[in-house]
């Protein structure tokens, strides 16, 4: 590998002659850079990764592809990264309660760390301000959730009354907490009934989690014909949703939204019938896996330290738009 870099560099200075000092300076500084991120297998990750990967090739510089599914994980790709060389990471942590730790090790490295999507914290519960991040705005994009929802509840005529929500909560991920909330708030904003909102707490950020934690509830609070369906990100609410239908729902009395818009959406929307999921609100996992590499490389390459927080936001994407929405945020 080492030796195909310099391969790399020499065709590069060949080609350097009519390029800004800048962008000659930052070639030559053969940069690595790590990729580290918590569901390796999940489609919002995979896309993250690649996005950073393809500018990096656009711009002369490595991206190491890592999986850090816990604690230990993370560590050994951070060793694994110094070994290789690299100057820093872009890390989505599996626990935002590691961001001490996971600093720690790299400023042994002397590598610069920047996370995407779950935010550090410290030991006292608060942000890590010192770490740069770039996330979603997660009270906002909530909101949009829970705003799309109440819009298909008129649309379908229900008496808001009498309508359930299966709010499938991760009240340990700040982010998810925000979002949830978000929903929750535009929801009741929009006449929802308080009582009636259920909460099915996952163990983690998937599907299975979330199947596992929807279930009891619904078969607990089976008196409601109406269902509406929210969490952090889409992948859990498909597991709300497949929950629902083995209770027995039928795809008209349910009403998923999610948030995220990846590969796990465009399946289901791509099925031949509508089911329970009618919509996720869409941000680019593109613009997050390439800004939050670019912020680190230009950081790497002597240029400012990154912001202490981007904040973005999302689009509604139904069966009807996904589509279209798909090749506007270039997913
Ligand atoms: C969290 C969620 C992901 C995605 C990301 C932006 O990490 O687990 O699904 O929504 O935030």
């Amino acid at each position: 590998m080492l030796r195909l870099r310099t391969l790399k560099a020499l065709a590069l200075s060949a080609s350097l002659a009519c390029l800004p000092i800048t962008a000659v300076q930052a070639a030559q500084d053969d940069v690595t850079i790590g990729f580290i991120v918590k569901k390796p297998e999940q489609a919002w990750f995979i896309n993250e990764q690649q996005a950073a990967t393809e500018l990096g090739e656009k711009n002369g510089f490595e991206v190491v592809k890592l999986s850090g599914v816990d604690g230990q994980e993370v560590l050994s790709a951070i060793d694994n990264l110094h070994s290789q060389g690299a100057q820093g990471f872009v890390i989505c942590p599996p626990d935002v309660r590691l961001g001490p730790v996971i600093k720690r090790r790299a400023e042994q490295y002397d590598m610069k760390v920047v996370t995407v999507d779950d935010r550090f914290l410290n030991s006292d519960g608060e942000p890590m301000q010192d770490v740069p991040h770039l996330g979603m705005s997660g009270y906002k994009i909530g909101q949009q959730v829970g705003n799309a929802i109440a819009k298909e509840i008129e649309a379908r005529g229900w008496n808001m009354e009498d309508v359930a929500a299966l709010r499938i909560t991760n009240y340990e991920l700040p982010t998810a907490k925000e979002r949830t909330d978000g929903a929750t708030d535009a929801l009741l904003d929009a006449g929802f009934n308080k009582a009636n909102i259920f909460d099915a707490p996952q163990q983690n950020t998937d599907t299975s989690s979330a199947f596992a934690a929807a279930s009891p509830v619904l078969s607990k609070r089976g008196n409601f014909k109406h269902w509406v369906i929210y969490a952090l990100n889409e992948e859990s609410v498909l597991g709300g949703v497949r929950a629902s239908e083995q209770y027995g729902l039928a795809p008209e009395d349910v009403i998923g939204v999610g948030i995220n818009g990846s590969g796990a959406a465009f399946a289901e929307f791509s099925r031949e019938n509508p089911t329970g999921f009618f919509g996720t609100v869409a941000v680019s996992s593109t613009m997050h896996g390439r800004d939050s590499a670019e912020n680190l490389y230009t950081w790497i390459t002597g240029g400012d330290k990154p912001p202490a927080n981007t904040e973005t936001a999302g689009t509604l994407m139904t069966r009807d738009n996904w589509q279209q929405v798909r090749e506007e945020l270039d997913l």
